[in-house]
């Protein structure tokens, strides 16, 4: 079906046409994109140690961060929060540094959303 049901004269002016377009004025609110951060399964990182990552950054309770934890676990990775790009960056760079510290491979990352 690719008949319009209109005719020729309805299309030249009118509500919804060009005449309309070329008067309006860009009125949209801009928002700052933001950025997913993620936690990725591995299989050396003990379990606890991800639960406490995730109560220490992400201001988790315990049974929510037992529950992404088993998410990450199962799926592969999880999200695990959204924050503005400063913020996700920073709580990426948390994480990494503190399993490092640990000797942990446990893997963080952001990507926008
Ligand atoms: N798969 C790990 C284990 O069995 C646990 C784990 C969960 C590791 C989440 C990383 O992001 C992670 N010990």
């Amino acid at each position: 079906m690719n008949q319009s049901p209109f005719t020729m004269s309805d299309k030249t002016d009118g509500p919804g046409n060009d005449a309309d377009i070329l008067t309006k004025t860009k009125s949209k609110t801009q928002r700052p994109p933001m950025y997913k951060v993620m936690l990725l399964n591995d299989d050396y990182t003990p379990m606890e140690f991800v639960v406490h990552v995730l109560e220490r950054f992400f201001g988790l309770n315990h049974a929510q961060a037992f529950d992404i934890m088993l998410t990450v676990h199962k799926k592969g990775l999880a999200v695990v929060g959204v924050f503005s790009f400063e913020v996700a960056e920073t709580k990426v760079a948390q994480v990494m540094d503190f399993a490092r510290r640990h000797q942990h491979p446990l893997q963080c990352t952001m990507e926008k959303d």
